[in-house]
């Protein structure tokens, strides 16, 4: 991310303002879009428990394992008070794609810099802030890097709603945003809910390929394109499969249909931006062929990595399948 330091603001007005405002200054500075604060005591069972039991984790068995420390923030910080959200928008153009050979479809997310990296200096600078604020207390971090709920503390933090994809939309920004969380002693002033503005609008969940929304902000992973191409170690199953169309990592199509997102601002982070054409439409052929240097060369450094070359060789096999049936030269 730009990082500029907060502590070299001291002429800054926001510098003496209350606890809150240096927070929320810091965080502006440092480049987050949203910054809002939650208290713990607003945590309460809001359906996670019910999403576990029913399978919706499909095998992301590391959510099954954390989900206790998932629903009570205490466990992960002792003493925790307040949860400081942060987001970070990363919608940037793609490159254009060229047409020279067969080229699947990376998820805008993972074009640019890995984000738990890109984010983790200025999360940490926001977390002295919250500690030099106020002394004594103490804080931890996450970056989709530990068992915090960061949507539902989001929520609660007030910097968006909880769509009907289960993404948070931001007023003004959108969804197309990283979340990360500062987990906190102290005692912060909190802020408000934003009010849920999906209305009767359920274009994600008609636009879902696979019906992976079952319910109103309720995905069912097993079902979900993103799961399949990201987290399933195993095979894909057929029904998923043939939805998935060109995309060979993630899925973006709940968040291209809402209208919440036809007037997203450009990302300012240069981290975000996409590395290069091949990122964002990777040739088959090479991750066909298996060739771990090029899959090294190409996404070292970017989300794609998780997915691990035998996941991105298995969804390129599908989505060559899917675009051109048996007729293919490709390896
Ligand atoms: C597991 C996971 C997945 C799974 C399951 C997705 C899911 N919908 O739960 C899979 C692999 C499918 C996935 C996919 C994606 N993911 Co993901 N994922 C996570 C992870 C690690 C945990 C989410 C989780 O706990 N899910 C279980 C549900 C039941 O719990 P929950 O998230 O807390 O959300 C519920 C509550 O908020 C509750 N709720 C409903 N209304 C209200 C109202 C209030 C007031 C409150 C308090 C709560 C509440 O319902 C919500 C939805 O069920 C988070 C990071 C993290 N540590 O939180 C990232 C995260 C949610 N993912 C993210 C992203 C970007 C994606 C993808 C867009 C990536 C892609 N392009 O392919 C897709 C989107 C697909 C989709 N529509 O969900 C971002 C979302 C940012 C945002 N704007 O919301 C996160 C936050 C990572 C990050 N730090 O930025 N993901």
């Amino acid at each position: 991310m730009s990082i500029t330091d907060p502590f070299s603001n001291g002429g800054d007005p926001a510098f003496f303002a209350s606890g809150t405002e240096k927070i929320k200054a810091a965080a502006r500075g440092l480049g987050f879009d949203a910054c809002g604060i939650a208290s713990v005591a607003s945590e309460q069972d809001d359906g996670f428990n019910a999403w576990i039991d029913a399978g919706m984790h499909a095998d992301m068995s590391w959510m099954e394992r954390t989900r206790e420390v998932r629903q009570r923030i205490s466990l992960f910080l002792p003493g925790a008070r307040s949860v400081v959200m942060l987001a970070a928008n990363y919608f940037t153009d793609p490159p254009d794609k060229p047409e020279d050979t067969l080229r699947g479809r990376v998820s805008r997310y993972a074009w640019g810099r890995d984000y738990h990296r890109a984010m983790r200096r200025a999360v940490g600078k926001v977390a002295e802030v919250v500690d030099q604020v106020f002394p004594g207390s103490r804080s931890r971090i996450s970056i989709d890097s530990a068992p915090v709920r960061e949507r539902a503390w989001a929520a609660r933090a007030g910097i968006g709603w909880v769509a009907k994809n289960s993404l948070i939309i931001i007023p003004g920004v959108g969804s197309w945003c990283f979340l990360a969380a500062v987990v906190t002693t102290a005692e912060i002033q909190p802020d408000p809910p934003v009010p849920d503005r999906c209305g009767s609008c359920r274009a994600c969940m008609d636009a879902c390929p696979t019906g992976a929304i079952v319910a109103p902000r309720v995905v069912d992973s097993s079902r979900c394109v993103a799961y399949h191409t990201i987290e399933n170690r195993g095979a894909i199953p057929p029904e998923v499969a043939r939805f998935m169309g060109d995309m060979v990592f993630g899925c973006d199509i709940c968040q291209e249909v809402c209208p919440w997102n036809r007037r997203a601002p450009r990302s300012h982070i240069r981290d975000f931006l996409p590395r290069s054409e091949d990122t964002a439409w990777p040739p088959l052929a090479p991750l066909l062929a298996g060739s771990r240097d090029w899959f090294e060369a190409v996404f070292t450094g970017t989300p794609v990595r998780r997915a691990k070359l035998e996941g991105m060789r298995r969804n390129a096999e599908i989505v060559r399948n899917n675009l051109c049936g048996g007729a293919s030269d490709l390896p």
